[in-house]
This record gives C-alpha cells, structure tokens and sequence, in this order.
C-alpha cells in the first residue's frame, strides 16, 4: 500500500461497522485499517487492530486523525437510526448530518481517494412505490433519519460535482447479524427475533404480521459495500446512492421459517409506534442500476440467512 493508504473507518463498533472493520482488515491487512467510535479504547478491541476513541462532530479531531495517520479512505458509518431518532429529532439531525458535512470536509481538505457513506430505504415514504421502489423517484421520508439521509445523499453527490471527491453510497434495507447489535432501528426485529428464539423460544413483535420490508444478511451488505469501493469510477452513474435488494420478508414469514428450526417457536405481536414508520418503507426495492452497473447480486435467501443465524447464534453466541 502507498504511504497515504491507510483506511479509517468511523463507526467501527456498530451493527455494520464490526463487520465492515473485520472484513476491510481481512483483505488489506489489520494494520492498515483503523477503527473509530464514539467508546474509548480497550484492550480487548485494540488486540484486533488499531482502534481509539473519536466524535466524528469534532472536525478537528477528525481532520488531525486523518492527517497524522495517512488516512486515504473514510467508510463513515456512525449514525442515531431511525427510531431512536424519532426520540430526540435535533440531536439525530446533528449527528448525522454535521457527522456527515464533517467527513465530507475532512475528505476534500485532505483528498481522499474515496469516501463511503450507507443511505437507507428511510429516503422513501407513502408517495414512493410500495413495490420494487425505483432508483429514480423523489425521496418522500417520513422520520428526521430518512429526512437526514435524503439530503446526505444530495450532500455526497455535491461534493462529487463540485470537488471531485469520489463518495459512494448504497441505500441498505433492514441489516441481519448476530455479532454487533443494531440499536434503535425499525428493522431491529429481524435480529431479535433470533436471540429470542435461541434463548427463551418465543418473542413478541413490535410490527404487524404482514409487514413487507425489504432486508439483508450481513455478509451480502458487505460483500455489496466491497464491491461498490471496488468498482471503477467510469462504471457508476448514481452519485447519490443506490438501491439494493436482497430478502423481502414479514414478520409472520420470518418466524415461519425459524420455526422450520425451533418447532416449538411462537411469536406473538403488540405493534407499537415503529410500526407508523415501517408503513411508510416500501416493501421491496428495485436494484437494477447496481446490478448492471457493478453486477451486483445477492447470495443468501431468507432460509439461507435462518439456517446460518441460528448455526452462529448457537454455536458462538449462546454456546
Ligand atoms: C433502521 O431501521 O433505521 C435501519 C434502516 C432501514 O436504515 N435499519
């Protein structure tokens, strides 16, 4: 790796970003990849690579960070998701957006080679296409995360025009996995549903049975994340974010499939105040621009995800 390589990932200790920070580590060694977030450092964390403590609303911090250690690429991931932002609008809108204006910044004063930033099906709202949302239609968000993204995504294709910095983005649906946990989300039942299954046999869902989202195993979503870094910039017309697909699933199909596992499993449902934003997401995605510009293309479907979940929580989680 040339001296202005290393790879700064802020977020590094969220749902997406343990995975991310491992994977990135994977393929362009441990040293190379630092990670970042808002806890201070263990020694437990620094033992799997270079980690330390960082508020991504302190620019100067940032800018330090990324100066002195040669930072050439930023995957910025820190964000308040959608339903804790709900709780305290103003300080979601902070983080995520002077969050994001701050790397932005940082990334054009220092040149980066490349930022990468998640969007979230969060951007659309009633007015969008219940089924296969398209790439292409006003964003319409219902929640101050959605609404910050939307405009993050202008923010990214911005900087793009304007200054040249090369900023990707994907717009995930709801994220799967059993390592790090997500925290205040409106998918977040799609991953408790398995620590109750494994733990007690039964769970209670704050969303109606029938509730279509559009979803994805963790190891696609980075898979997909790798994927889009790598492809060269000629290839990519979306500057704000793309659409990606991969499960569509309600609650009710979910424990089904679970139940295939856990005979005796049963799931009960008490929708509460998520349940109004959930309505407003569309219930699958069209994700045509990322498959036939970066030839994207899912790897697991729902019972894949199931059987593999369950096999990790049993086996390293709840052992
Ligand atoms: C959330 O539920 O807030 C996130 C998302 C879809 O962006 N998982």
């Amino acid at each position: 790796m040339r001296n202005k390589s290393k790879i700064l990932v802020i977020g590094a200790l969220g749902q997406m970003g343990t995975e991310l920070t491992a994977a990135l580590r994977e393929k362009y060694g441990w040293q190379n990849v630092l990670g970042a977030d808002i806890h201070p450092a263990t020694a437990e964390l620094q033992e799997k690579g270079p980690y330390f403590k960082l508020n991504v609303l302190n620019k100067t911090m940032l800018g330090r960070v990324v100066s002195n250690l040669n930072v050439g690429q930023i995957y910025h991931l820190a964000a308040v998701l959608s339903a804790n932002s709900e709780t305290d609008p103003f300080r979601a809108w902070e983080i995520n957006m002077q969050g994001l204006l701050n790397v932005l910044h940082v990334s054009r004063k220092y040149q980066m080679d490349k930022v990468f930033w998640p969007s979230s099906i969060a951007i659309f709202g009633p007015a969008s296409m219940r089924a296969a949302c398209p790439q292409h239609v006003g964003g319409d968000p219902m929640t101050v995360y959605g609404i910050g993204k939307q405009a993050g995504e202008f923010w990214c294709r911005y900087y793009y025009q304007q200054y040249g910095l090369d900023v990707r983005s994907i717009r995930f649906p709801g994220l799967v996995s059993y390592t790090a946990k997500p925290g205040g989300g409106t998918t977040d039942y799609a991953v408790e549903i398995f620590d109750a299954a494994v733990q007690t046999g039964s769970y209670q869902c704050y969303l109606k049975e029938n509730t279509g989202l559009p979803m994805m195993y963790m190891p696609d979503a980075i898979r997909a994340t790798l994927e889009l870094m790598e492809s060269p910039e000629d290839k990519l017309s979306v500057r704000t974010s793309y659409n990606l697909a991969a499960i569509n699933f309600t609650p009710r199909e979910l424990a089904a499939e679970i139940t295939k596992h856990i005979p005796d499993f049963k799931i009960s449902y008490s929708p509460d105040h998520r349940q109004h934003i959930a309505d407003s997401w569309p219930s699958s995605i069209d994700d045509r621009f990322a498959r036939h510009e970066w030839g994207w293309r899912p790897k697991f479907k729902l019972s894949d995800m199931v059987s593999d979940m369950l096999c990790h929580l049993r086996k390293e989680v709840y052992a």
